[in-house]
Parts: structure tokens; C-alpha cells; sequence
């Protein structure tokens, strides 16, 4: 049996533009903790071999440090690793992967033609390509076929499985079954896929390492597999990352709106990143954003708070006074109740809370 793990997408030295410079300073630097976290698991789990299907770094332009410390950390694995270099991190005489000394245990595909390499130790071959260029229009696997020669046949590549446009490698459902492969190790989506099956051959996505933003949410991390001798193929995904983003969304109708959002929120949250959206009825106070996020941000690795709520509707009532009071209502419920979105309504609302605050002299939140 073989045991194997998968990871992709790593996009090492990413910018973080969303963080402070703090933050995203703090989270660069974590990142290259990468490799030595990655060795201890193979270590601990006993991997065979480790299959990394592109994008581990984020640019071409990464600094020299962060590949170098990756080496390092693959090297510590001490067992085979092959990297399929993809359209971020594609192989080039100036990338990364030809400047810096990669461990003798490192292997990088380093051609976009699949190149096969035996590891008899293991009855094993292991087959992968890699991207020049920024974009490869033309798929990596069309025509392949691994051989039967009662080998076990794994493959590492970056690539689209069935994309509407072809600019990722594409690759089809038919080539996948065709291929003869135990398992396809992908690389390039960043949500990790079920494993799939196309005709004897296991292919999966294990995603990003780390989240990066709030279009990439909850866990990730990689692949652990097993291949038997007769080429069956388990998989576990391992949640490995040291920060998760995370959306909620807390109504505050008739409740205090900092116990509604504790009630709300699991109890560990403090290495996460969290955008809560409050949503809802109030009074015509409103919520005070800045006062809860000074009670609350210590327990989040970083959290962005929004405010949806509405003005309830007993406020809306005293639009039939004849008073100063009765006429601002009035004029806004007109404005309310024509407004063609939610960010006008959003807008009206806070104009009601800012006019009724003046008006009875309290300070506006
Ligand atoms: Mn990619």
C-alpha cells in the first residue's frame, strides 16, 4: 500500500490586501511556515510520497526567502515530492523553481509534456506536467494512456477539469477515464472537490491551503490517500489551515444585538476571520457598530462587522404627527418606499437615524 498526501494551491507571499499591513505582514510570514508544517504531517502520517499540483506560489516575483524556506521544509519530508508547477508559479528559467536548489527528494515537472518517473520501491510511477506560460490553452492530458504493467499510476497537474473557456489546461471527463490512472492529484480550484470517478480513475481538488478572503470560506487544507496494490484509491481531507474565513449573519429583531451575535458565534473563534452581518429590526437608535466591534474584535483573528438592520415599524408611525418630527418621516418613508435597492434603503434608513438623533439631541451613534 501506498500512502500519499495532496496539497495544491498554496499561493505563497499572496498580498492580503483585505488585512491591515499588520495582518497581512503576519500572515505572509506564517505562510512560509508552510513547507516545515507540511513535513511534519507526511512525517507523522507516514506519507510514501507527496504529489503538489501548482500554484504554490502566488507570483513569479515571490521573495527568495519564501521558496527557499519551502525547500527546506520539502526536503525535511525526506520522501518523494513532485510538483506540477501551474499558471501562477509556472516554470520558467527565472522562476523559483529553476534559481533556487530544490532537495534531492524534489522533483519539478518541469515540461508541458507529461514525463513519467518510476519509483520501483513503491511498484510505483509517478506521471505530471507543468505550465511555461501564464495560460495553457491546450490539455495536458489529451492522448495520455499509462501503460498496464501492473504498476500503481498516479498523476500531479494543474489543471480545469471541463472548463467553459480553455485557458488552465483543460481537461475532459473522457481523458480522465481514459488515462489508466489510479489517481489524478489536480490543482488550480480553490474550493476541495469530493473525490470523483471517471472510469477506474479517483481525481480530486483538495483546494487552497489557507483562505484568503471572503470568497474562499471555512476549512481548508489537503489530501491524505492510500492506493492498495491493486490501485484503489482512499482519500481523507485534512483541515489544515491556521485561519478560516467565515460570513455569518445575525438577526437582531428584539434583542440585544451583542448577545444575539455571542449567541450566535461557535466558541472558538479567535484565529478566525469573521464578516457578521446584522440584520433585522431596531429602534431608531440602530446598532452602534463601533461599540461592539471594541467588546468583540479581541476574539477574532480579525472581524469586519456590517450593518443590514431596518428601522421597525412603530417608527415609521409617528410619521402621522404634525410636527417637525412627523414631516422628516414622512418625506423619508416617500423616499423609503420608492428607493429601487437595498443600499438606497440602507442609505434612507440611516438618514432617518441621523435626522431623529438631531432632532431629539442625542448624539448619533
Ligand atoms: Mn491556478
Amino acid at each position: 500500500m501506498i500512502r500519499f498526501l495532496h496539497a495544491a494551491d498554496f499561493h505563497l507571499d499572496s498580498a492580503f490586501h483585505a488585512l491591515s499591513p499588520q495582518r497581512a505582514a503576519e500572515r505572509r510570514r506564517e505562510s512560509r511556515e508552510l513547507g516545515a508544517r507540511l513535513a511534519e504531517e507526511a512525517l507523522r502520517r507516514d506519507a510514501d510520497l507527496v504529489l503538489l499540483s501548482g500554484d504554490l506560489f502566488d507570483g513569479t516575483d515571490s521573495f527568495r526567502e519564501t521558496p527557499e524556506e519551502l525547500a527546506r521544509g520539502l526536503g525535511r519530508m525526506g520522501v518523494p515530492v513532485f510538483i506540477a508547477p501551474g499558471n501562477h508559479d509556472f516554470y520558467s528559467p527565472d522562476s523559483p523553481y529553476a534559481t533556487v536548489a530544490w532537495p534531492e527528494n524534489v522533483y519539478v515537472f518541469q515540461s508541458s509534456h507529461v514525463e513519467s518517473i518510476d519509483l520501483p520501491d513503491l511498484n510505483c510511477t509517478v506521471h505530471g506536467a507543468a505550465f511555461t506560460a501564464p495560460e495553457q490553452t491546450t490539455g495536458l492530458l489529451t492522448g495520455f494512456a499509462a501503460p498496464a504493467d501492473g504498476r500503481v499510476h498516479l498523476m500531479t497537474l494543474h489543471a480545469d477539469v471541463e472548463p467553459s473557456v480553455p485557458r488552465y489546461n483543460p481537461v475532459t471527463k473522457t481523458e480522465i477515464a481514459a488515462s489508466g490512472l489510479a489517481y489524478l492529484a489536480l490543482g488550480h480550484v480553490h474550493a476541495a472537490s469530493e473525490p470523483q470517478k471517471c472510469g477506474k480513475t479517483l481525481w480530486a481538488y483538495p483546494g487552497c491551503t489557507e483562505g484568503r478572503g471572503f470568497d474562499e470560506l471555512g476549512d481548508k487544507g489537503f489530501y491524505f490517500g492510500t492506493v492498495s496494490d491493486e490501485s484503489a484509491v482512499t482519500l481523507e481531507f485534512v483541515p489544515f489551515a491556521r485561519h478560516r474565513y467565515e460570513i455569518l449573519t445575525v438577526d437582531v429583531t428584539d434583542q440585544d444585538p451583542r448577545e444575539a451575535l455571542e449567541a450566535a458565534l461557535p466558541k472558538w473563534t479567535t484565529d478566525d476571520l469573521y464578516r457578521i452581518l446584522l440584520t433585522g429590526e431596531t429602534d431608531e437608535r440602530g446598532v452602534d457598530l463601533t461599540a461592539l466591534e471594541t467588546v468583540l474584535s479581541g476574539r477574532f483573528y480579525a472581524l469586519e462587522l456590517r450593518d443590514g438592520t431596518r428601522v421597525r415599524q412603530d417608527v415609521w408611525a409617528r410619521a402621522e404627527e404634525d410636527s417637525l418630527r412627523g414631516e422628516f418621516l414622512r418625506r423619508l418613508r416617500r423616499q423609503y418606499d420608492a428607493a429601487k435597492d437595498d443600499g438606497e434603503r440602507e442609505n434612507v434608513t440611516r438618514a432617518v437615524r441621523f435626522g431623529l438623533a438631531a432632532l431629539d439631541h442625542r448624539d448619533i451613534l
